[in-house]
């Protein structure tokens, strides 16, 4: 039904097309056609309306380029449910590191402990890689999640002159709103892991009106923050790469190279601090990162506390 909706604006690209005229042809009721036409809108389609003329097709939404990013071995879908769930799924049936998911839109994208993450069509970057980094056990992996914020914070700050800030561990934030997340997932053994998922997620072309009430005030977007309307397909591609080689440090130099770029580009240290993880909760001053990416809190007695994994707020 939408294509065809669609395919009548297409058509009718120089002039107005009545809502009645598209009611007849398809057989459905006037009101049918405004809510399909307010769905494509939803999905980026630019429609004006004008009373006695209809509608008129003004801009199509800008699309990720899936010839170019195949092209580059990325597995490009239209719409996912979670590109993490994809991911997994790939990485049980056995797809190699650096397999890499990327959607025009989640259904159901997903942030940390079951909440939602906001991923509409046309306007951000939502993607997630396979790692299989064999030879570290889990717990020494936790630093990939901080890896990757210091990759993608490195990069837009120096390619793209934005001031990115990591929240430790997984936000992206540019003067102190959020408009980038990470989701790692890991499956394996104690002593080994089996494949990890990194997922992304990143506010590029969004508009204010875009973001849902509950997160105004606090979500951002580049085009926000810049003024400037990005080209996703290549801005994906230079964080793609920037990421892999970063993985490949990593695995190479451990996180030392990573913990600098964190202290550069951090939002947290020297500040008074709440983290909450599951089971409990510290307050204190964020004073230094470890040598391992933990977070080294000095509490409220005076003593340091060493912090693996948690939310701060
Ligand atoms: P998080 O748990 O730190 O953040 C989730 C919270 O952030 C939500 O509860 C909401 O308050 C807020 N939020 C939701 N959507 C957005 C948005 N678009 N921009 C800013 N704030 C938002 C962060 O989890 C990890 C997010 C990872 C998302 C990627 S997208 C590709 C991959 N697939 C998938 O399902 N998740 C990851």
């Amino acid at each position: 039904m939408k294509k065809n909706i669609l395919e009548f604006l297409q058509n009718k690209q120089d002039g107005y097309i009545s809502g009645s005229y598209i009611s007849r042809e398809l057989g459905i009721s006037r009101a049918a056609v405004w809510k399909q036409i307010r769905e494509l809108r939803r999905k980026g389609y630019q429609i004006s309306a004008r009373s006695n003329c209809g509608y008129r097709l003004e801009e199509e939404p800008d699309k990720l380029d899936s010839d170019l990013l195949e092209k580059h071995g990325i597995k490009y879908l239209p719409s996912v449910d979670s590109t993490n769930l994809v991911a997994r799924h790939l990485a049980e049936e056995g797809h190699p590191s650096y397999t890499t998911i990327i959607a025009e839109e989640q259904l159901r994208g997903r942030g940390r402990r079951g909440r939602d993450w906001y991923s509409p069509s046309y306007s951000g970057l939502w993607f997630s890689v396979i790692l299989r980094p064999e030879m570290i056990n889990p717990a020494a992996a936790a630093p990939v999640t901080l890896v990757t914020a210091a990759s993608l914070a490195s990069s837009l700050n120096k390619n793209q002159d934005l001031p990115v800030k990591i929240k430790w561990p997984n936000d992206l934030l540019i003067k102190s709103k959020k408009f980038g997340g990470i989701l790692s997932e890991i499956k394996g053994e104690p002593d080994r892991i089996e494949y990890l998922v990194l997922g992304i997620g990143l506010n590029i072309n969004q508009q204010e009106e875009n973001f849902p009430a509950d997160i105004k005030t606090r979500a951002t977007s580049l085009l926000l923050e810049s003024g400037k309307v990005f080209d996703r397909t290549s801005l994906f591609l230079t964080l793609w790469k920037d990421l892999c080689r970063a993985y490949e440090v990593f695995l190479e130099e451990g996180f030392a190279p990573f913990r600098d770029q964190l202290l550069t580009y951090n939002s947290f240290l020297g500040q008074e601090v709440k983290v909450t993880w599951a089971g409990g909760s510290l307050e204190g001053v964020a004073c230094d990162l470890d040598r391992d990416g933990s977070l080294l809190i000095m509490d409220n007695k005076g003593e340091l506390q060493k912090i693996y994994y948690g939310e701060i707020s």
